[in-house]
Parts: structure tokens; C-alpha cells; sequence
């Protein structure tokens, strides 16, 4: 690997500056994205491995990032259990034709081996992999077994998925029993990205603050820690980025992971401090904080590289996705500036 700044970060390894990448780095902010997207539907990319690698590759050119993440989707494994994915081109975002409202919907679900029916992702990764010519790790990915309930009960994102809330208090057995067949095949999807040449696993569990505490400890963590504990990873790295639930922080940080995610609203330097040595850090800037110039954006980044402190085991990143409309040169400013400006962190 040239450049595994981010690798020894994940593992709390002295590194010369602070690795950056940003979360949904290829996407709609890119005209290089657009253009590609212009032509061809949004699940056909994600399912045809030479344009996913086309566009896993493309902020890593255009950006400089010291981390590539698979062009895919958490809805893909939705789809692996039987359930019908559509892109709605009008309203943007993807959805279910057929949501799951009862035990007999779940029942349904067939339990997928994503070793075939997610082969795409894996040849993906694979092709990506032997173009990067390792410039830079490569992470694989995959929903937290709540989020992608969240979105199979839901049938679409939404602001505060009230459907699979409600049923966590009608009906907590069938919801368990759904996270249980996620969970199952979420360990072996995840062996099987590493297994094709993922060098990083990000899980995203962004629907985990729409919770209270123990109801995220039962529906969330619970499901992360099994998943966590039980896939084989060789020592491959493991993020669990967690959005809104920073409250259960030291609990997030004792699953078995090597990295944690931090959204916007939590100091990092005082997520630091709440977590010691345990697991490093990744974020956490505000997504909007890049419509700023390009001077207060390196400002920003200041902030958050002082605030983390001395030190390894900090990726810097944003505090969640980047944004459709973000200018691509306010993108750069960002990684750039970590560039730049953390070099004095690492002495
Ligand atoms: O219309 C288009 O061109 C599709 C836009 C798009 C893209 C580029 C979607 C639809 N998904 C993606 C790619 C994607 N999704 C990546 C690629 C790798 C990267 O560059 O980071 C990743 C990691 C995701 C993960 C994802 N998809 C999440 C978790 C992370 C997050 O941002 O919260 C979620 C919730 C989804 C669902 C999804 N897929 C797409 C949209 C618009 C959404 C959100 C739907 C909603 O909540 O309304």
C-alpha cells in the first residue's frame, strides 16, 4: 500500500498527518458523477462492477482522498432478501414497492448468500481493487442491521420512521426476529467483502439516534456488537458510524470495533477523552460547513484537528454525508487543509 495513512489511524498507529476521506465522497456533487449518472440508472452502476470502480475511483482523483469507499448501496442487501428497490427519479431517493408491515412479510424474506446474490458488489471490489494499484485502502461497507429495518419497514427514508418505532412497541418480537435474519447475513457479507479485497468496513447505523437509550441498546447496538464480534476480519479494520447517538458513546466504544464515527453535534475532543485509547475517532465536520469559503472551512478543520489533540487514531471526515450541492473545489479546500494543517498534530 503507497499511501496507509488511513489503515494505521484506524489502529491508532503514529502516522505523519491526519488521513482524510469523506462519507458519500462519490456522488451527485460530482459533475464527473452526473455525467455518468445522466445516462445510466442509479441501481444499474451500483450493479455493473467496471462503472461502480469508474466511479469509486473518481474522488480519489479528483480529490486527493487517502481512502476509497465501494460505490454501492445499504439498500442493495434489502434488495438481496426478496425486496423490490426502486429509484424514484421525481422524488430522488430510492424505495421499496412492498414494505414489510407484518411477521408474514418477514417471514417471506429469503435469507440471501450474499456471496451470490451480492456477487456485483463483490466483483466491485475486486476490479476497484486492482485499478487503485494500491494508492490507497479501499473500505467496503454495509447498512446496521437496524438502519436497513428501518428502511425495509419504512419503504423510504423519512424523518423519524414512525413505522418500524411503533412496531418496536407493538410488536418488539417481530422486529427482533427481522434484525436477527440482517445481523446473520450482514457477518457473512461482511467476510466476503474482505474476503474480495476490502481493506476497511464502515457499518452505517444512521438511523441509530431516532432511539432512546435502551431501546438502542436492545435494537441497535446489540445487533452491531453480534455483527461485530461474530465476522471474521483478520484484523481488517471495522467502523461503526452511529449517527445521533454520541449520548451512548463509551457503549458504542466497547463493541469490539477499531473505529468510531462521530456526527456533528459531540466536541471530538471531548469524544477523546470520553474514550481513551480504546477505538480511534472519524469525523466530524459539519456537512454544511463546506458551502463556507475555503478559508473558513480551513478554520474549521483547524478546530477539530486542536480539539482532537496530539496524536494518532483520528480520520478526519464529515459528521455525516456530504451534500448534493456542495462546490467540488470547496471539497478539495477540505482535504487540503487536513493535509496541511495536521502534519504539527503528529511530531
Ligand atoms: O440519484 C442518484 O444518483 C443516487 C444517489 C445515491 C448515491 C450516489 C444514493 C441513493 N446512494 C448513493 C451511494 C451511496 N450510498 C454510497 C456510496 C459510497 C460513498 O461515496 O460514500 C454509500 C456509502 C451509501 C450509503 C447509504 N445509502 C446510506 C447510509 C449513509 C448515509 O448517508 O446516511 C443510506 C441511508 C442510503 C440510502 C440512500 N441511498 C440513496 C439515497 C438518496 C439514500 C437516502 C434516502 C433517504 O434517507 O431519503
Amino acid at each position: 500500500m503507497i499511501n496507509d495513512l488511513f489503515l494505521r489511524a484506524c489502529k491508532g498507529e503514529p502516522v505523519e498527518r491526519t488521513p482524510v476521506w469523506i462519507m458519500r465522497q462519490a456522488g451527485r456533487y460530482l459533475p464527473e458523477y452526473q455525467a455518468v449518472r445522466s445516462k445510466i440508472g442509479f441501481l444499474t452502476l451500483c450493479k455493473t462492477p467496471e462503472l461502480a470502480a469508474q466511479l469509486t475511483l473518481q474522488p480519489v482523483d479528483i480529490l486527493g482522498v487517502d481512502a476509497a469507499i465501494i460505490f454501492s448501496d445499504i439498500l442493495l442487501v434489502a434488495e438481496a432478501f426478496g425486496m423490490n428497490l426502486q429509484l424514484d427519479e421525481t422524488k430522488g431517493g430510492p424505495r421499496f414497492t412492498k414494505p414489510i408491515r407484518s411477521s408474514s412479510d418477514i417471514d417471506a424474506l429469503s435469507v440471501p448468500d450474499p456471496r451470490s446474490k451480492l456477487r456485483f458488489v463483490l466483483d466491485a471490489i475486486e476490479l476497484t481493487k486492482r485499478e487503485l494499484q494500491g494508492r490507497v485502502p479501499l473500505i467496503g461497507f454495509c447498512g446496521s442491521p437496524w438502519t436497513l429495518a428501518a428502511y425495509m419497514v419504512e419503504g423510504r427514508g423519512a424523518k423519524d420512521f414512525r413505522r418500524i418505532k411503533r412496531m418496536i412497541f407493538e410488536e418488539p418480537a417481530i422486529v427482533h426476529k427481522l434484525l436477527e435474519k440482517l445481523a446473520e447475513t450482514l457477518v457473512i457479507f461482511i467476510e466476503s467483502q474482505i474476503a474480495a479485497g476490502a481493506d476497511a468496513i464502515q457499518i452505517f447505523d444512521t438511523c441509530g439516534g431516532l432511539l432512546s437509550p435502551d431501546d438502542y441498546r436492545e435494537f441497535s447496538l446489540d445487533y452491531l456488537w453480534r455483527v461485530a464480534s461474530r465476522a471474521k476480519r483478520n484484523g481488517t479494520p471495522l467502523i461503526v458510524f452511529s449517527k445521533g447517538a454520541t449520548a451512548l458513546l463509551e457503549e458504542i466504544a466497547n463493541i469490539g470495533v477499531d473505529v468510531v464515527g462521530l456526527d456533528w453535534t459531540v466536541d471530538i475532543g471531548e469524544a477523546r477523552r470520553r474514550v481513551g485509547a480504546r477505538v480511534a475517532l472519524q469525523g466530524n465536520l459539519d456537512p454544511t460547513a463546506l458551502f463556507a469559503s475555503p478559508e473558513r472551512i480551513r478554520q474549521e478543520v483547524r478546530t477539530i484537528l486542536r480539539k482532537y489533540g496530539k496524536g494518532s487514531g483520528h480520520i478526519f471526515n464529515l459528521g455525516h454525508g456530504i451534500l448534493p450541492d456542495t462546490p467540488v473545489s470547496h471539497a478539495r479546500a477540505l482535504v487540503d487543509a487536513v493535509k496541511e494543517e495536521s502534519g504539527a498534530f503528529h511530531q
